[in-house]
């Protein structure tokens, strides 16, 4: 990875309103390079949930209202695994601009295969980019609600959970710690049944948790129904408030996960783990918090 200052003619360009040089800018961000910018107050909201409940068809739906409004939206799509041009993602971008409004609309995969370290470095950098760049609306989409999506997702300032009807994914994303990160809940696809039912349970559930302030909003991002009040919620969610805490230890994990994985003795800690010359207190010790 080289780190690099990004050239200012780059990054002039990119911030008069240069797509495709703010695609370049974003590529050496997510290698390593950096640049100076003023500081941004971005506009953040993180979406998660299982794969296939339509989140992207969601996102499609919300980018066109926005749009409407004379928001400028940027999608960052995280991909466990596929290669920059899979075809999920092409899938995903034709769903996207669904909208039509192709200028208000950015779409960039990051695939975290490319990042063993996490994302981590490079998320923060890329959404002041986009800020900077006059997008006013940045939506980070994950394709999972495991462990890593949820680091992701915690780099936005409102978190908006996403599942569907015909399926019990909700009770692991529960397990997954993600019910506690969300502040807002779309069951999608109120168009087919049993969406209702999952809806409720969804609200009971949070009741039992004791938690009032998430609000569970029943959608189809097919037939539209439910979307105006959803992006109101969305609208109106405060960005800090009761998960902040949750958020920034989140955050704070992944930072340290991604100086973990970059420690230049990893490798051989874990041959002297695995031939037991040393235990695992050594280990932590020898990785400990310093840099090498
Ligand atoms: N019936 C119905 N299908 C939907 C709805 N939203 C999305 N889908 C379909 O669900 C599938 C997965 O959608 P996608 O947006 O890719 O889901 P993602 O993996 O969560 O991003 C696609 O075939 C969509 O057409 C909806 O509101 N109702
Ligand atoms: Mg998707």
């Amino acid at each position: 990875m080289a780190m690099g200052v990004i050239p200012a003619d780059l990054l002039d360009s990119a911030l008069a309103g240069n797509r495709r040089d703010l695609a370049r800018m974003l590529t050496l961000i997510e290698n390593g390079g950096v640049f100076d910018i003023p500081e941004q107050s971005p506009w953040t909201l993180g979406v998660t949930g299982p794969p296939g409940v339509g989140k992207s068809t969601l996102i499609g739906r919300l980018i066109s209202n926005w749009a409407d409004r004379g928001e400028r939206v940027a999608v960052l799509a995280v991909d466990p695994s596929s290669p920059r041009s899979g075809g999920a993602l092409l899938a995903d971008r034709m769903r996207m601009s669904t909208a039509d409004s192709n200028d208000s609309v950015f779409v960039r995969s990051l695939a975290t295969r490319n990042h063993p370290g996490g994302l981590v470095s490079c998320l923060s950098p890329m959404i002041d980019a986009l800020a900077a760049c006059g997008w006013s609306r940045i939506v980070i989409e994950t394709v999972g609600a495991g462990q890593a999506e949820i680091r992701v997702v915690a780099f936005a300032d409102r978190i908006l959970l996403v599942d569907g009807p015909d399926r019990g994914d909700i009770v692991q994303a529960e397990k997954a710690g993600i019910m506690e990160l969300a502040d807002i809940v779309a069951i999608n696809k109120s168009d087919i049944p049993n969406s209702q039912q999952a809806a409720d349970s969804v609200r009971a559930a949070l009741e039992v948790g004791g938690d009032s302030s998430v609000t569970v909003h029943l959608v189809s991002a097919h037939d539209g129904s439910g979307i105006i009040e959803l992006l109101d919620t969305i609208e109106s969610c405060p960005a800090s408030g009761a998960r902040d805490r949750l958020r920034v230890r989140e955050r704070l994990l992944s930072a340290w996960d991604s100086r973990l994985l970059a420690h230049p003795r990893l490798n051989e800690v874990i041959d002297a783990l695995e031939t037991g010359s040393i235990t695992l207190d050594e280990a932590v010790e020898i990785v400990g918090l310093s840099e090498d």
